[in-house]
């Protein structure tokens, strides 16, 4: 029988478990984010998904954690966050000793907060405004505008990178995991010239080299990628148990249907 998952050789013994449940969507940029900080950061908690495409994540007991209806959602004890970058920084600074992915030093610390606000404030809204027209409303394409937007946005991203290997300089850290899931999507609606943005797509590259993207973001992103091509809601048969994001990882970031 051909294999349903590709195997990832994966270390347990330097794995961090955590008794919080994070509750997203594959498809969801900002989810995506927080699933490859948990990778690149090696913490595993239990994740159940949530279908926005059955407007799953409006059922009440969500609302009663979110307010705002959006995912990713994070509940740890009674405490709960509602923001991909948020999440992560949390993440980071309870469970996980990474002083790359998130220096403690105050510099480093703020230039990682400057890549996660850039993110929030500019990149995302971008990906909103793109996507949502064509995953709700029917839309077929994106307008003049937004590209022009987006453009500017890849232009700005490919001269912040100039000189560097990372978003943050010499180490990736947690901003680099931010951007990258919403610049991968952006990409498949506003793809990143080559000519024009050769900085940004070499680093992209890289990005896509590292495990965390084949675990946290690749499914997710093809998933996003069909529903935009296709126009078809998602109608997953994925099994809707709480699991461990250990078995998401080891499995190529790839669930068994059941
Ligand atoms: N700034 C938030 C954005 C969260 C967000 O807007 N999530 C989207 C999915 S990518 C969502 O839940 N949208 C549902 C809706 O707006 O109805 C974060 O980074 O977590």
């Amino acid at each position: 029988m051909a294999p349903y998952f590709r195997q990832i050789r994966i270390d347990v013994s330097s794995f961090k478990f955590c008794h919080c449940t994070l509750w997203k969507s594959d498809t969801s940029p900002a989810c995506r984010a927080v699933m490859m900080g948990l990778d690149a950061m090696n913490v595993t908690l239990t994740e159940v998904d949530v279908n926005m495409d059955k407007a799953e994540h409006q059922a009440p007991d969500l609302i009663a954690m979110n307010p705002r209806q959006t995912l990713p959602i994070l509940k740890d004890g009674e405490f709960i966050l509602c923001d991909s970058h948020a999440i992560n920084t949390y993440i980071a600074s309870r469970y996980c000793d990474c002083e790359k992915l998130l220096p403690t030093n105050p510099a480093g610390r703020a230039i990682v907060d400057q890549l996660l606000h850039y993110d929030s404030g500019i990149l995302y809204p971008h990906y909103r405004s793109c996507a949502y027209p064509i995953l709700y409303e029917n839309s077929r394409f994106v307008m003049h505008q937004q590209i022009k937007e987006v453009e500017n946005a890849y232009r700005e991203l490919e001269t912040m990178l100039k000189g560097r290997s990372w978003f943050s300089g010499a180490n990736m850290t947690l901003g680099d995991i931010a951007i990258m899931a919403t610049v991968s999507t952006l990409h498949v609606l506003i793809p990143v010239d080559k000519n024009k943005f050769p900085v940004l797509l070499s680093w992209m590259f890289r990005m896509s080299k590292e495990p965390f993207y084949t675990t946290g973001n690749l499914k997710g992103l093809n998933e996003f990628t069909k529903r935009i091509d296709t126009g078809n809601v998602l109608d997953s048969k994925e099994n809707k148990r709480p699991r461990s994001s250990l078995t998401r990882r080891s499995t190529g970031g790839k669930l068994a249907e059941t």
